[in-house]
């Protein structure tokens, strides 16, 4: 989906995020081949080497477009139970791996036949087969989320906040510990998060190549969280989902 906020303006944003990522010393992770993805070609250097190109390109591993449509279509393991009427993924494992595709809601739809949920018009996540779920997750579980860009022209990540819809148009990371948070208005907000991750190029379907990224997450609290792609505009046209913590 096309966006008005300029390259510079992206430039800015990400170099914000790179000097926020890299102090909350977390460090991307090549995924095993338990995941089906494969190795990292190459290191992609530091956050800062390369000046701007350097960092884009530095924002996430490579990964194969075909190969994370197939991990994405390929059965659930055992301990996730899939629910498409209700727009569900139930969890009963302490140690789950999710697989989250960012792409249009056009090809949403055709890979999963899902519609996106009524309050989405823009771009989505693709989890287990559905289209922004639900994750209900019991208290204590850790998640190995990648996320993955398959969308051809526009940046996205995702990141978990205690904070819910509605999102302004601007909602920065705000770290773990911010208080400034005024949701539902318009303009721009800090929002505080329980994870931090670069914004993911998008993908070139020509090379058949996209960007991908992963992170751990411990949920250890039960109560209400989101996922959501914080990119300006983006969670606010609904590119958001809701993950349940149970107690
Ligand atoms: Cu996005």
């Amino acid at each position: 989906m096309k966006s008005s906020v300029k390259s510079s303006t992206l430039v800015i944003v990400a170099v914000g995020l790179g000097i926020v990522f890299a102090a909350a010393q977390l460090t991307p992770m090549v995924l095993s081949g338990s995941a089906g993805r494969p190795p990292s070609v190459g290191g992609t250097g530091s956050w800062f080497s390369g000046g701007m190109t350097g960092m884009m390109a530095a924002a996430g591993q490579p990964a194969s477009i075909q190969q994370s449509i197939q991990a994405m279509q390929s059965p659930p393991p055992p301990y996730a139970r899939v629910t498409r009427s209700n727009d569900t993924v139930a969890f009963d494992s302490q140690n789950i791996d999710v697989l989250v595709l960012a792409m249009i809601p056009d090809r949403a739809a055709n890979l999963t036949g899902m519609q996106p949920p009524s309050y989405s018009t823009g771009d989505v996540f693709v989890i287990y087969g559905l289209v922004n779920p639900t994750l209900v997750i019991p208290k204590g579980t850790s998640i190995h989320f990648t996320i993955a860009n398959l969308d051809d022209d526009m940046y996205h990540n995702m990141v978990v906040s205690s904070i819910g819809p509605p999102y302004p148009y601007m909602s920065m990371e705000g770290g773990m510990m911010s208080s400034f948070w005024q949701g539902g208005g318009k303009g721009s907000a800090s929002l505080p998060v329980l994870s931090m991750m670069p914004f993911l190029p998008p993908a070139d379907y020509r090379q058949g190549s996209a960007y991908e990224y992963s992170y751990a997450l411990t949920f250890n609290q039960p109560g209400n969280l989101w996922y959501l792609c914080t990119y300006p505009g983006h969670a606010l046209q609904g590119m958001y989902g809701e993950i349940l913590v149970t107690g």
